[in-house]
């Protein structure tokens, strides 16, 4: 008896590297593939959405109106929109982009005090149909529209400037699988200890 328990521990000892090595080299290919297509799919995975506009939403402006400025988090293509004056009629607008992420409603100054209505569609940069709408006042003696600084909107367009949160997400992604393949070696190497102590044992 106690001559084969050694045996058998050594038997265990050459089998257990050959699956410990198997696993973790599965699952560090498994890490690298995730981390390869997360970085392929995320540039292109952002859905833009509106961060700030001019007139903001619900905001009673007046003075010379003449542009409502959109900024999305990422870029917009395909942008169409109308304006919606109080009684119902639909004013002339031009389309600009002066960025990718931003969009520049050239209009007249209204002629009529009330609430206005624009609408926009446009595709996101994941290529996601977006649509909305939002509302403003405009009342001719009220403050003129707060216009948004060019660093403002150009800079939160700029996807190099800074990582993105998807980034961020595939970063973390990445180093917590990373982090399981090594705790998962770490633990079949304490099972492998372990079984060679209980062999040697008794
Ligand atoms: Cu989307």
């Amino acid at each position: 008896m106690s001559r084969r328990a050694p045996e058998r521990a050594i038997a265990r000892g050459q089998g257990r590297p050959w699956l410990a090595l198997a696993i973790a080299g599965a699952v560090f290919v498994l890490a690298g593939a995730l981390f390869v297509v997360a970085s392929l799919v995320s540039p292109a995975a952002a859905h833009s959405s509106l961060i700030t506009s001019s007139p903001t939403p619900g905001q009673t402006v007046g003075g010379e109106l003449q542009s409502i400025d959109l900024v999305f988090d990422a870029g917009v293509e395909d942008v169409e929109a109308t304006f919606e004056a109080p009684g119902g009629e639909f004013l002339d607008i031009e389309i600009d982009q002066p960025a990718k992420n931003w969009l520049r409603l050239k209009i007249a100054t209204p002629e009529q005090e009330g609430q206005y209505i624009v609408r926009f569609s446009f595709l996101s940069e994941d290529g996601d149909p977006v649509e909305s709408a939002y509302a403003f006042s405009y009342e001719a003696a009220a403050p003129e529209a707060i216009a948004i600084p060019e660093s403002t909107a150009v800079s939160s367009t700029d996807g190099d400037r800074s990582p993105s949160l998807g980034a961020l997400v595939n970063m973390a992604l990445a180093v917590g699988v990373l982090l399981l393949a090594a705790l998962l070696v770490m633990r079949m190497r304490q099972l492998r200890a372990a079984r060679t102590v209980e062999g040697d044992g008794p």
